[in-house]
């Protein structure tokens, strides 16, 4: 059942620990290609239901190739990857890490600071040239990157959601990301707000934030934009009033009702779930994007050559219907 396989305990940790210390130093170097791969093994290495004993077990398993097999293999029978123990003390690997765990901070600024001389966050307090974002992600930097228990995830959803039934009670609000996906721990709150009424969302995000920052619970603003004009997004760290309260990494988006169940898919994700059910959309000349579904897509090479015709989408189970696919709870949308 949902709660089941969200609690289901990782049979590969020995693996996957591993595994993560190279999907995440690629991702700091900007090797995307390889981060992305090796995060997608560790999502089905994850999921297994049993632990892997033998190179045979890595046979036949999706996401997992002949050479990735072989480092599974190596971890198995050595306990540990010479690969990922040449990232844990590669001074360059492990500075962009660190600088990238920096809000605001991708892998050309962390090279920057490195090739500058850079080295700790201290040498970036000091030295390096922020911008305001960044400043926010260094002043929080162990708030934002320590995951919350889903508890005080539920506690911040209700105080968000106490403030958009006071702005207009008739606001449909949902809490999605990790959380609709009923994981144990959140890395943030992400909130999506609509209306039946298809108008009434607009212009809200602006009053919500503002009464969310009067009551003293939103404490720094990162972004607030607009995104095809019709969507508004916020992100921002919130944090619950009383003693000892972490600031949590919170986005609030607004869309219009038309596009309710394809946005509640894409903010639901998980961002893997996302790229694949998009790629199968792709592979059935559609395309699907938080906006919306379209059918009868022509694309030559890599190129959209026309923009196809909408496809109601009225609930989340008729997105996967109109792609032929059975219907995944949020729990089942991991990978
Ligand atoms: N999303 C996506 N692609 C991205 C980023 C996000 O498709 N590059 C979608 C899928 C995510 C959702 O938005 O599930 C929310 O993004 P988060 O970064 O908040 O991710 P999660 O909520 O899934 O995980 P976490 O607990 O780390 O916040
Ligand atoms: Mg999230
Ligand atoms: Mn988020």
């Amino acid at each position: 059942d949902a709660s089941a396989a969200s609690q289901r305990v990782n049979h590969n940790e020995h693996i996957t620990s591993q595994l993560q210390i190279l999907a995440d130093g690629y991702k700091s170097t900007n090797d995307k290609w390889r981060a992305l791969s090796y995060e997608k093994a560790i999502e089905t290495l994850k999921h297994l239901p049993r632990r892997i004993e033998s190179r045979e077990d890595c046979v036949g398993l999706r996401t997992i190739g002949a050479r990735l097999a072989e480092k599974i293999w190596e971890i198995c029978e050595s306990g540990s990857l010479r690969k990922a123990d040449e990232f844990a003390h590669n001074d360059k690997v492990v500075a962009m890490n660190l600088f990238a765990n920096i809000w605001g901070v991708g892998p050309t600024v962390a090279e920057q600071w490195y090739v500058q001389g850079l080295r700790t966050l201290d040498d970036v307090r000091e030295k390096a040239h922020l911008t305001r974002q960044q400043k926010i992600g260094l002043e929080h930097y162990d708030d934002i990157n320590q995951r919350m228990p889903r508890q005080e995830a539920t506690e911040i959803v209700n105080v968000v959601i106490d403030a958009i039934r006071a702005i207009n009670p008739n606001l449909i609000a949902v809490a999605c990301g990790s959380y609709r996906r009923e994981k144990e721990t959140c890395g943030d709150v992400d909130i999506l707000i609509t209306h039946k009424d298809g108008h009434s969302h607009e212009n809200i995000l602006g009053e919500l934030v503002a009464n969310l920052t009067q009551q003293g619970f939103l404490t720094d603003d990162l972004v607030e934009s607009n995104i095809d004009g019709n969507q508004h997004k916020y992100m921002g760290l919130c944090r619950l009033p009383g003693e000892n309260r972490h600031h949590r990494r919170i986005d609030i988006i607004t869309i219009p009702y038309d596009q309710y169940a394809t946005s509640l898919i894409y903010f639901t994700g998980s961002a893997h779930f996302t790229r694949s059910i998009y790629a199968k959309a792709k592979s059935m000349g559609m395309r699907l994007n938080q906006h919306g579904l379209r059918g009868g897509v022509m694309r030559q090479g890599g190129e959209q050559l026309n923009d196809g015709y909408p496809i109601e989408t009225p609930t989340e189970e008729s997105v996967f219907e109109a792609l032929g696919l059975p219907y995944r709870t949020p729990p089942e949308r991991d990978h």
